[in-house]
């Protein structure tokens, strides 16, 4: 098990409907990640900056290696027009240093 952080962009003023959509996650992506090894998965929005923080269990793969799965992929086409985004629709996400961790 790996933990694993990231950040992403929120567009600005789009922090309700960001977490209205999450509310609703899709059951099939939510399952798809889950069989993916991807557990305990937390996305927090910095409102001075529209930052999004991920940080999530892994066992082989973070959420964000998983584009090549079609519900994935509609996921991200869903979730482009309120995300900084790659041309794939994929949302832009660089990876977080953990520098502490306490169990
Ligand atoms: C985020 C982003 C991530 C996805 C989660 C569920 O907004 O699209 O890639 O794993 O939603």
């Amino acid at each position: 098990m790996k933990r694993e952080a990231f950040k992403m962009y929120l567009k600005p003023g789009f922090e309700e409907e960001y977490e209205k959509r999450h509310a609703a996650i899709w059951p099939e992506l939510k399952k798809m990640l889950q069989e993916n090894g991807v557990s305990d998965y937390s996305i927090y929005w910095d409102k001075d900056t529209n930052i999004l923080f991920a940080c999530q269990k892994t066992e082989g793969g973070s959420s964000q290696d998983q584009g090549d799965n079609p519900i994935v992929q509609k996921w991200w086409d869903y979730m482009a027009d309120i995300m900084d985004t790659n041309p794939d629709n994929s949302p832009v996400s660089i990876p977080l240093k953990e520098v502490f961790h306490m169990d």
